[in-house]
């Protein structure tokens, strides 16, 4: 199968210094040769080195460019590859993506740079998805466990464990062919003893599973409370920035506001919301149906009550009949309260006292957030992974559940050729979710979300 030769501009299109535009195939550098004076060397191989462009059909000069060459197998995607550092702005990168499609290379589709990688052997499909992250990352927390990822902290410990269920495989062979000896090589509590050892293993790596997750968007973070009590003077504190509107009138935030700032190297998509007080007037009424629409879908709430007035009857309902996310229960406007009203209600996960007037609190809401919601990532060990994907999470998953129905069968006396099926079943599991097997569809939604250029 002829395999194309791909181009693309490699960095955002727009005003900037600089662009690159990468080539990737086994034409990359005929399209190079096209482009260059006729008389010009071609640069070596690994040697950036400065070239004029010309327009393959005219011979008009485009620009001048570092060009850096990568032979097969030796480059990122595997492939020969080209990288052409040009000037940046919206006309020349663009000359040259053209020129190099005129001279016989098409344009990249997302992801297909590493999608070739993949399909190379370069990095597996863990890694490519940690790719991925370490360029769309917004916090330190996402960027450090991509990092781990791409140097296969994950995927070596998933080779692992499937090495681990083959070598499992192998004891239990004995089992079939000596069926009858009287002391097996390997008895079959061993078999078992491991069996287990690995169900914990999957346990631990599952851990870190649904907070990793939340890395990618950020934590739904909810401010509530009734109207007037200070949720959008706090929101403005942890943003800093004077984001939302604050009045002495109650009822003043109608629309649900969205930002996603870090806390403590942590993604939070903070939303500030419409007092929750009835009767209201028309909008507001519609804005507190927003504000409960966010609440069933919150991880963790800040739940502001003015230490002021103190806790009312509606604050006392909403605490009880609470059953989601973790509510942080803000005493707010701590500079002018009365100390006896600060509210400290059962079956929240931490009390705070606020003033935005003094900043007192802040602080401690700042550390209360990252350590509610991303627990499991904050106490794991360093250099443990963190699964940030669902699809890792469902690969490990899958796993876990045929390795405990293996044990199960073991249990039950089973033939041991019946129960290795489970035990196949769950490399099978592993195997997809290094990318050893994957069909197309798997690797489209992969690469889906790449930009292209990459
Ligand atoms: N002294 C003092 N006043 C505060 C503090 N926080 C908020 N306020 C005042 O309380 C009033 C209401 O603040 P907002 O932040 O608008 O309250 P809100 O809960 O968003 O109100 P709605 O949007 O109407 O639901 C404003 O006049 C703020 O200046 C504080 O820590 N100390
Ligand atoms: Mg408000």
């Amino acid at each position: 199968m002829d395999v194309d030769t791909i181009v693309s501009l490699s960095t955002p299109p727009g005003v900037g210094a600089l662009a690159v535009v990468r080539l990737s195939g086994p034409g990359a550098v005929d399209v190079l040769r096209a482009l260059l004076v006729k008389t010009a060397p071609m640069p070596s191989v690994r040697e950036p080195s400065l070239r004029r462009l010309t327009d393959p059909d005219t011979g008009e000069v485009i620009d001048e460019v570092v060009v850096t060459r990568f032979q097969a197998p030796g480059s990122y995607t595997g492939e020969d590859m080209v990288e052409l550092s040009c000037h940046g702005g919206w006309l020349v990168p663009e000359l040259v993506v053209e020129a190099c499609q005129r001279s016989g290379a098409r344009i990249a589709d997302r992801g297909e740079f590493t999608r070739r990688a993949y399909l190379h052997g370069k990095l597996d499909l863990i890694q490519a998805e940690a790719v991925a992250d370490v360029i769309n990352a917004r916090s330190r927390a996402l960027h450090r466990a991509a990092l781990v990822q791409m140097e296969r902290g994950l995927s070596r410990r998933v080779s692992d464990l499937r090495e681990r269920l083959l070598r499992l495989e192998g004891l239990l062979a004995h089992h079939v062919d000596f069926p009858e000896e009287d002391e097996p090589p390997v008895p079959i509590t061993a078999v078992a003893d491991q069996a287990a050892r690995m169900v914990a293993d999957l346990e631990l790596m599952l851990a870190t599973a649904p907070e990793g997750e939340l890395l990618r968007e950020g934590a739904l973070t909810v401010f509530a409370g009734r109207p007037n009590v200070g949720k959008s003077s706090l929101y403005n504190a942890l943003l800093g920035e004077e984001r939302a509107i604050v009045s002495e009138e109650a009822g003043t935030t109608r629309d649900a506001i969205e930002a996603v700032v870090q806390i403590g190297g942590f993604p939070f998509r903070l939303v500030d919301t419409a007092g929750l007080r009835e009767p209201a007037g028309n909008i507001e009424q519609k804005g507190i149906e927003i504000a409960r629409g966010y609440l069933g879908r919150a991880d963790v709430v800040l739940y502001c009550v003015s230490a002021d007035e103190g806790p009312m009857e509606e604050d006392r309902a909403f605490i009880e009949a609470h059953d989601g996310a973790p509510v942080v229960l803000v005493n707010t406007k701590a500079d002018i309260a009365k100390t006896q009203k600060h509210w400290d209600p059962e079956g929240t996960a931490a009390r705070v006292q606020v003033s935005v007037e003094s900043g007192a609190g802040l602080e401690e809401i700042r550390q209360v957030l990252p350590q509610l919601v991303y627990s499991s990532i904050v106490t794991a060990e360093q250099g443990v992974p963190v699964l940030t994907r669902g699809r890792q999470a469902r690969g490990l998953r899958a796993a876990k559940v045929e390795v405990e129905a293996f044990s199960e069968a073991l249990d039950q006396g089973l033939p041991a050729e019946v129960a290795s099926t489970h035990l196949r079943a769950a490399e099978t599991a592993l195997e997809e979710l290094l990318g050893a097997v994957s069909a197309d569809d798997v690797l489209d939604v992969v690469f889906r979300e790449f930009c292209i250029g990459k």
